[in-house]
């Protein structure tokens, strides 16, 4: 008799952990399943990047577990974490320690895990080195036909792709170490290649083609997916130029197969506190997220505004005024503000103890529609069975 042994993936089945049937962990999808429908009830999660590892003033001790999300600037605002922590893997494709921010990557595996545990979403950006140039995710205008040649160069056949094959390897490392005692592999939303409807990454629009760069995300998640990836999520989000044109915002979309999230990074551009621009801001994120929640509710995925804020918050009640009042008229999952750079104050994104929004950010907190830590529970669960 002839016995065909079929190996599908080399991952034990854990009980803990089981796997539906599209070879990702049941949580992974219940998660998705989740965001889907939490933007279809109007409530949206709250999110901050590198919340609880730096903030003004201050830096955890990365060298003592016992300060895992002991300090936030949010909590110390409004008594409560964010629903969403954000962190950047930049610098894990050079195997180097500490991310492109000078945060250890094993903190940030702690930290995930640790929120994860509490009940909380994780999300991942990767603002990764050129491996052409050598150079910055960001261009460089002296670097910018090498530029031109570096997503060529990583595609199959291309002089990289090997090097670049094994950058993606260190990523999938990362991913699967994400585990929890119980051997649970913790879900995570990733979102590389962001931004690109601009051109200040090398995998922006000037510097590939569309058909290049969605062979750059099919060949991303094909190795994450053969390296045994099996908790993440793949978030697609380009920045405003679309400017409320799906077609445009499709334009570069790899596929339905591997994008479930539809996100859009959307800044407010004022230096001080210029009352017009925050109009045109709250203008530009009204126009472009209409799109995105339409987009995105065609194509039955989840949508949220994967990174949006106001550097230095210099309008008091922006939180209320500007931004939840748009997040009010589009219904989505999550909303990410950027970081609160200890080495540049003025870096900053979310309040912080003493900073003129304090009062307005509790009235963003109290809102019944935004989800902090202590409001999300079940996020992991299949809310059918
Ligand atoms: C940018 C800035 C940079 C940082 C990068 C990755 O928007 O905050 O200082 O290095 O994100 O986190």
């Amino acid at each position: 008799m002839l016995t065909i042994m079929v190996f599908v993936g080399c991952r034990k089945q854990n009980p803990n952990d089981p796997l539906a049937d599209s070879g990702r962990t049941q949580r992974t999808e219940n998660l998705l399943t989740n965001l889907i429908a939490q933007g279809d009830s109007g409530v949206y999660m709250f999110g901050h990047h590198d919340d609880t590892v730096y903030g003004i003033g201050w830096e955890a001790d990365y060298n003592n577990d016992s300060t895992i999300a002991e300090k936030s600037d949010v909590k110390s605002v409004c008594n409560d974490y964010p629903a969403v922590l954000s962190f950047d893997l930049g610098h894990i494709e050079l195997g180097a320690d500490k991310n492109l921010d000078g945060v250890p990557f094993k903190r940030i595996k702690d930290e995930i895990i640790n929120h994860f545990n509490h009940g909380g979403m994780i999300t991942l950006s990767w603002h990764l080195n050129n491996p052409l140039s050598g150079g910055t995710a960001w261009v460089a205008d002296s670097l910018k036909n090498i530029e031109k040649n570096t997503v060529t160069s990583i595609l199959k056949g291309g002089e990289k792709h090997e090097l670049f094959l094994s950058w993606l390897d260190r990523v999938a490392d990362f991913l699967n170490s994400l585990e929890t005692p119980y051997g649970v592999r913790v879900p995570v939303v990733f979102r590389p290649w962001h931004e690109h409807t601009g051109s200040w990454f090398w995998w922006g629009q000037d510097f590939c083609t569309p058909e290049q760069y969605k062979k750059l995300w099919e060949m991303t998640v094909e190795r994450l997916k053969d390296k045994d990836v099996v908790n993440a999520l793949y978030a697609y989000s380009p920045g405003t130029e679309p400017n409320g044109n799906a077609d445009q915002y499709l334009e570069r979309y790899p596929g339905d197969d591997i994008i479930d999230v539809m996100g859009l990074d959307c800044y407010c551009s004022a230096a001080d506190a210029d009352t017009a621009k925050v109009a045109l801001y709250t203008h530009t994120l009204d126009k472009n997220l209409a799109m995105v929640v339409k987009v995105a509710k065609e194509h039955h995925k989840a949508a949220a505004l994967t990174e949006t804020g106001y550097e230095g918050i210099k309008i008091s009640n922006w939180w209320t005024e500007a931004l939840a009042t748009v997040l009010a008229k589009h219904p989505i999952s999550y909303v990410l503000v950027w970081r609160n750079a200890r080495e540049r104050p003025q870096h900053h994104f979310a309040p912080y103890p003493g900073h003129s929004s304090t009062t307005n950010f509790i009235e963003f907190y109290n809102l019944e529609e935004t989800l902090f830590l202590q409001d999300v529970n079940g996020l992991y669960l299949n809310h059918n069975n």
